[in-house]
């Protein structure tokens, strides 16, 4: 029977907007999402919403979405056709790489890449077509150092161990608020239900971090530990477990690597020697790591607060070396790697390539090449430092680095000075308001979704995936055909049917396939498997390939009862595929074969870590620690008036302690100043912050002109990354140092005049 447009229906969903990816269903009238609730038949998340889930109609109908293409005429943007912005991008970006070269062309990858189909697709398909090694995404200034220290360890950088959250026995957990983020390189959904349960069945969590979060006080025992001393923590842990005879690798012994090395290289890291300067006392280190050791199972992990510091390389290493130690890497209950539906089917154990750092270096400061990525803390002085290789223009997808980078200031300027910009947003933000072509995506809800990334990072294996549950408005095209129809403007065969982007990765994986031994479809003839896949459109065929060809796919015909789209599509709520079973030596790529547990570049890196066990913050030194708020996102959803306001505010958080010593008032004015400048916030007096740390959030200062985010402008906030100027870098990963830098704070306004904005 055909729908009533009228009458209200509901459509599932997965939530686009965090790592937890939980299955919302949405009510539907016309093409308006009237409410989102959580799925209670989802079989992964079993109807757990947030507020941001739950605001998913705001978000899907804000009225400063962008609607059309903008294209810059004569200075202004202006509406546009979609033939009209994809002929401008044709006519420019291929010129400037012919008269400059490649490198001239960057690339900038942003968050939401993550949690979009088109996000996972189609950035390298764009990157061969430039041709570019000007590639900078969010990973600096965030997980990057963990994909160093998995890397190294294991060999394959995106080989990352999720904690067993449903099973394990005893959780440390560092520089996390999972209460407020909702978790993230975990995904779980309901993770703070899941820390509960931990609790309940017997088993203890502590919290190691500067503020005494919701998640700290969720915790049996909270560590206030001072910013940026999270790896001398982590060494002390591991010198007691050899100190002690406490470590116990079990099944692990066979496949490792350089533990006899590692005893040597944590000798110096004391629970004594670094007491002071992580402000944690000797016993206490002694206790964390004798529970540690002593309970059943456990694990160790730990999130932005590890990785965004001076040491976010070594602190994430430890933090594997003591899953390492304990026996509890690659075990229920401790921490294990995910098996995703679009994984590489498993293979027999072999040695690898292993994981180089390093391969060419950045221009202008000469930082290393991490992934094929260059420090996004790098880029504006790359735009404006004149030479061969200066870049001249910029792609920016779903990237808001004006603030989300540090020095927005100097980004903002040198944005302004590029000979040409696309940005693929839906919003015309602080940096998109500086292309000269803005593409806008279509909103969530008349987009298809499948998670490509956190799957491979998730407590349980599964697999869902949702249509569109809006259909398509007529014309505008979904992100998956804008990025596309992006490549062939880039590639010179502009105007051709998008869909020959996917034929030709199709083309390129089915050939790789039927040439590897190992695949289910080696030796078969790829024209016939392409003209099997089935799906409505590219993204689905592409996705309905890399299932069947998956560890739990059908292998096309090799395992009939195996995984295709089809069978996704018959389970609307998705298919659980079991609880995370342990996976090595088969994960490894190592060129050792073995779990190589003192890699060169870190060892290089430990006297580094040594000089700061003399580091003292000095009495009335002030460090500055980030935060997140329930109800924000990053740098873009203080645009939804349902999430902005209540605590999620811009203030500057401060002991009562420090408070008094500075003369500040709760509600007044303070001017927080650091290397690249200074803010004004209001002041929160608040002993949720240790004393010599303040704390501001990110994402905060839509002040500038020329954006349309009416919402967001009108309570703008200060940007917290405008303290930085970009120096300030962990040395291995290239990635921001966002917490733990030190900062001076004074009563009133900025005194200092700010930097002013550019048009
Ligand atoms: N001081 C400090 N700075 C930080 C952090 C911190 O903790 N402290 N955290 C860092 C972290 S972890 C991250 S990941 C980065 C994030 O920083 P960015 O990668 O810049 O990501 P967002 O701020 O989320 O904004 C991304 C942009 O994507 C747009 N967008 C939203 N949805 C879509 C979509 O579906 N398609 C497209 N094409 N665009 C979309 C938004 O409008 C916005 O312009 O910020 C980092 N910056
Ligand atoms: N509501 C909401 N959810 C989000 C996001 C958001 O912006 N808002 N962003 C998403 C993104 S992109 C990401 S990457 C994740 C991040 O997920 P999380 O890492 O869980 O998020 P944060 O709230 O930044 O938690 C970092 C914690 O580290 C603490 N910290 C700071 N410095 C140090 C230190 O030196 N040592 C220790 N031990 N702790 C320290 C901070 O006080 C903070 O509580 O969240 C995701 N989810
Ligand atoms: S927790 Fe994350 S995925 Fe779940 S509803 Fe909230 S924002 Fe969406
Ligand atoms: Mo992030």
């Amino acid at each position: 029977m055909p729908h009533d447009p009228s009458t209200p229906r509901t459509a599932l969903r997965i939530c686009p907007l965090c790592e937890a990816t939980c299955g919302l269903s949405l009510t539907i009238e016309g093409t308006r999402v009237t409410a989102a609730r959580g799925d209670r038949a989802d079989v992964f998340s079993h109807g757990f919403v947030c507020p941001k889930g739950a605001s998913f109609g705001g978000l899907d109908a804000d009225p400063d979405r962008l609607r059309t293409p903008l294209v810059r005429r004569d200075g202004v943007l202006t509406e546009a056709s979609w033939d009209e912005a994809f002929d401008a991008i044709a006519r420019a970006l291929p010129a400037l790489t012919e008269a400059h070269g490649p490198q001239a062309v960057g690339v900038v990858l942003g968050n939401p890449n993550v949690h979009t189909m088109a996000g996972a697709l189609y950035p390298s398909a764009l990157l061969a077509a430039l041709r570019t090694r000007a590639l900078f995404t969010a990973s600096t200034l965030d997980q990057m150092p963990k994909h160093v220290s998995c890397g190294l360890l294991f060999g394959d950088p995106n080989a990352i161990p999720v904690p067993d959250l449903d099973r394990t026995g005893h959780l440390l957990l560092l520089g996390a608020n999972p209460l407020e983020s909702n978790g993230s390189l975990c995904t779980a959904p309901d993770f703070p239900g899941r820390l509960k349960a931990l609790r309940r069945r017997g088993g203890t969590l502590t919290v190691v971090d500067p503020r005494r979060t919701r998640t700290a006080r969720l915790a049996d025992r909270h560590i206030a530990i001072r910013p940026g001393t999270d790896a001398l923590l982590l060494a002390a842990l591991a010198h007691v477990l050899f100190a002690e005879k406490l470590t116990a690798t079990g099944a692990l012994a066979a496949h490792l690597d350089g533990l006899d090395e590692v005893a040597d290289a944590m000798a110096e890291f004391t629970p004594e020697a670094v007491a002071e300067a992580c402000d944690v006392d000797a016993a206490t280190i002694r206790t964390l790591a004798r529970e540690l050791a002593a309970a059943p199972t456990a694990a160790v992990y730990g999130r932005i607060g590890s990785c965004t510091v001076e040491h976010g390389t070594l602190a994430s290493w430890l933090i594997d070396v003591l899953n390492v130690l304990t026996g509890n890497l690659d075990r229920p209950g401790g921490v294990l790697f995910p098996l995703s539906a679009t994984a590489r089917a498993p293979r027999p154990a072999a040695p690898g390539k292993g994981f180089a750092l390093g391969r060419w270096t950045s221009r202008v400061s000469g930082h290393p090449e991490v992934k094929g990525e260059l420090p996004v803390a790098a880029l504006a002085e790359e735009i404006e430092t004149p030479g061969t290789g200066r870049i001249r223009a910029l792609v920016v997808l779903a990237a808001n680095p004006v603030l989300s980078a540090p020095d927005g200031d100097r980004l903002d300027r040198a944005l302004g000075g590029l000979d040409f910009m696309v940005g693929v947003d839906p919003y015309l933000n602080e940096t998109s308001r500086h292309a000269d072509v803005v593409l806008p995506p279509p909103p969530p809800s008349r987009s298809a979704h499948f998670d490509f990334a956190f799957n491979a990072l998730a407590v349980r294996n599964q697999v869902r995936y949702t249509r569109p549950a809006v259909p398509p408005e007529d014309g505008l095209p979904d992100e998956s055909e804008i990025l596309a129809r992006l490549v062939l403007a880039v590639s010179g065969a502009h105007g051709a049917d998008p869909s020959a982007v996917d034929a030709l990765a199709i083309d390129r994986t089915l050939t790789r396939a039927v040439a590897d031994p190992h695949s289910p479809v080696h030796g078969r003839n790829p024209a016939p498997l392409a003209a099997a896949l089935t799906g409505r459109t590219g993204p689905e065929r592409r996705l309905d390939l890399m299932l069947r060809l998956g560890p739990y796919g059908d292998g096309f015909g090799a395992d009939p009862g195996g995984l295709t789209l089809e069978r996704l599509l018959g389970h609307p709520h998705g298919i659980d595929l079991g609880p995370l079973r342990p996976r090595l030596p088969e994960v490894l790529a190592t060129r050792s074969g073995r779990v190589e547990l003192l890699p060169a570049p870190i060892a290089a890196d430990l006297p580094r870590l040594r000089r700061a066990l003399a580091e003292r913050g000095g009495a009335g030194t002030l460090v500055l620690v980030g935060r997140r708020h329930l109800r924000s996102n990053n740098s873009w959803m203080h645009n939804i008036a349902a999430l902005n306001g209540g605590s999620n505010v811009c203030t500057v958080q401060v002991h009562p302690a420090d408070a008094a010593r500075l003369g500040l008032v709760d509600g007044g004015p303070a001017t927080v100043a650091s290397d690249g400048g200074a803010v004004t916030a209001p002041v929160e007096i608040t002993d949720e912050v240790r004393p010599g740390v303040v704390s501001l959030p990110h994402g905060w200062g839509h002040h500038r002109p020329g954006t349309r985010l009416s919402v967001a402008a009108a309570r703008p906030g200060v940007n917290v990354n405008q303290l930085l100027d970009g120096t300030r870098l962990d040395p291995l990963s290239g990635t921001a140092v966002l917490n733990g830098f030190p900062v001076t704070v004074v009563p009133g306004t900025e005194s200092r005049a700010p930097v002013a904005p550019t048009p």
